[in-house]
């Protein structure tokens, strides 16, 4: 990211550990600057490289102001360098200014990785003789003390050192000037060769624009979302699968080993997954099996998590990520919504991972441990999410998330977990998993339920006697709306029930682009059912209430049933 300071940092720890993980004997180095170091991820960043012994030397380029912040702002130490002991690691404050302190820095910096595998936080004072970007005069930074750094330019003093203790006659040291400047012109001249983008051919404006745009020489990233099916490392291990009788949470575990034990690459990584097997245990038996090293606990640190696995993503790793509750999600928002989300539209690069969120409600946890979030994620370009509600469902969504070159979200409805059993049979074939599902057929109501509703939704179906078609679009991104279209033309009615509040989850959408598709078969209003927008209470007797019940799907399904839209034909 060019911008989100701080968070890149994370990637930098990831890709080195995944790195080194094949044997690469390389070091990280991680360039910040002092208003970057206030960031969360910094934090996060240096303590997980601690803990988990990745040598990345973290420099800070300490040139005393932020933007117009100057640092006695921005911190309370008194030099940046000073905060390695809280992560019991090597700190030192150095002369930024010069290259040749710089670089003998470094080259110890080094030596200290290499000996102690921890990273290193190097904090180098320089300054910055002008305003933060070509439209900032830096006029807040008091005149006299700019006189002084512009009478200190380092450029000059090397360039005299260079004359002076080096020994280069002055034709030399111009023609490293120019073949410097050579460089960057070079660089600018093939910057400009590239050329400007075309419209992608998938965008509604393409055949308009494209005719203005023919001097277009090249394209770049097309798609939001890395080509989807094509699966860059489908191992012809997969292959059927059966099992009878399994929990959800059973679903979840026998997926997951299946992609430790298949793909050496592949890791788990999240809070408690090791030895406690995850908050809801169904990571249980893993690390006895995988090893601490592929099954992996992390500091409480949800972004830098996050920012690991995409850093870890580049250099081959396969990360499964879990969060220990869905709500603790919105923690890496930036990480996995905006840097993951957009990271093939900017670099061409696929960003494949896992990621789990166990959510839901019904356990009367309160506001931040029930939630789903789905309507939150699927506001995200470039993600894909999946939303399975059976053990059959968990299985194959695990599985098609992990092959798939895209960030995969898969919610997994904690209340399902443990207390629902059904028989896996997956054939081996991924291509298949990316569709809505379809539990009943009917003729006079089409139910489109998520999560936890589809059961709900099956119980009360059944309880009404109705002739009512449910489905569950599973794939939440990219939808797959087709076939439920084509029910709603059939039956002319829709419900959607969702356990999200109203304004949260995705039954707005759902219902928008089904009318816009169905609206001529309509034979009466479509209707959402949803928790209230309200924060899940603790109280349980208040949950119960918020949550749509059995009975609500039932009488709302009577209500729809009885209603008859007036159609006036033109
Ligand atoms: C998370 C985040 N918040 C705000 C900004 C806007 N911003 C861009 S640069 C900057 C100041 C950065 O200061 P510093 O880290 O000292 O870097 P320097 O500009 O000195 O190189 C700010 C506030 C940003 N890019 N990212
Ligand atoms: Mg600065």
């Amino acid at each position: 990211m060019i911008s989100h300071l701080g968070k890149m940092l994370s990637l930098v720890v990831g890709g080195t550990w995944a790195a080194r993980r094949h044997g690469e004997q390389v070091f990280g180095l991680a360039v910040i600057g002092d208003g970057g170091t206030s960031t969360g991820e910094f934090h996060e960043s240096l303590n997980i490289a601690s803990v988990h012994k990745i040598p990345v030397l973290f420099l800070i380029e300490n040139n005393h102001y932020a933007f117009s912040t100057p640092t006695s702002m921005q911190y309370n130490c008194q030099r940046l360098s000073d905060r390695a002991i809280g992560y019991g690691i090597t700190g030192r404050t150095i002369d930024g200014t010069d290259p040749w302190i710089v670089y003998s820095t470094v080259c110890e910096a080094i030596d200290t990785m290499e000996e102690s595998l921890l990273p290193v936080l190097l904090e180098c004072d320089t300054r910055r003789l002008c305003g933060h970007a070509a439209y900032d005069k830096g006029t807040y930074v008091p005149a006299e003390l700019m006189e002084r750094w512009q009478k200190d330019d380092p450029v000059i003093h090397a360039r005299h050192r260079l004359a002076e203790v080096c020994g280069l006659t002055e034709s030399s040291i111009a023609g490293i000037e120019e073949a410097v400047e050579t460089e960057v012109n070079d660089a600018v001249t093939r910057a400009l060769a590239v050329g400007r983008p075309r419209v992608p051919r998938q965008w509604p404006v393409h055949a308009e624009v494209a005719l203005l745009a023919d001097d277009a020489r090249v394209l770049i990233n097309p798609d939001l979302v890395a080509e989807s099916v094509p699966l860059r490392r489908l191992s012809p291990r997969l292959k059927r699968f059966q099992a009878k009788g399994v929990k959800n949470g059973d679903a979840v575990n026998m997926a997951l080993d299946f992609l430790l034990a298949n793909q050496p690459d592949a890791f788990l990584a999240g809070m408690d997954v090791g030895v406690y097997g995850s908050a809801f245990k169904t990571c249980k038996g893993l690390v006895d099996r995988y090893g601490t090293d592929r099954v992996i606990d992390m500091p409480l640190a949800e972004s830098s998590i996050m920012g690991f696995a995409l850093g870890a993503s580049q250099l081959g790793a396969e990360p499964i990520i879990e969060f220990q509750f869905a709500d603790f999600s919105t923690e890496a928002v930036t990480q996995l919504g905006l840097n993951a989300g957009t990271w093939y539209f900017r670099t061409g690069c696929a960003a494949p991972m896992l990621v789990r969120l166990p959510c839901g409600g019904g356990l009367t946890v309160g506001a931040f441990h029930s939630g789903e979030f789905e309507g939150l994620w699927s506001r995200f370009p470039g993600l894909k999410l999946l939303y399975p509600a059976t053990p059959q469902e968990s299985y194959e969504a695990l599985l098609a998330g992990f092959y798939d070159p895209n960030p995969c979200l898969i919610f997994e409805h904690k209340l399902l977990y443990w207390s629902r059993s059904g028989d896996i049979d997956f054939d081996g074939d991924l291509t298949a998993v990316w569709r809505s599902r379809r539990y009943t057929e009917g003729t006079d109501l089409t139910l489109v339920a998520l999560g936890a509703m589809v059961h709900s939704s099956l119980a009360a179906v059944a309880q009404s006697g109705s002739s009512v078609e449910i489905w569950n679009p599973m794939v939440l991104q990219p939808l797959d709306l087709e076939p439920i279209a084509k029910s709603v033309k059939k039956t002319g009615r829709l419900l959607v029930v969702q356990e999200s509040g109203e304004t949260q989850g995705l039954g707005d959408r759902l219902i928008s682009l089904l009318t816009r598709e169905c609206f001529l078969s309509l034979k009466a209003a479509p209707e959402l059912i949803s928790t209230p927008d309200t924060p899940i209470p603790f109280a349980p007797e208040l949950e119960t209430a918020c949550r749509p019940s059995q009975e609500r799907i039932r009488k709302a399904i009577t209500a729809i049933l009885s209603t008859e839209r007036l159609r006036k034909v033109a």
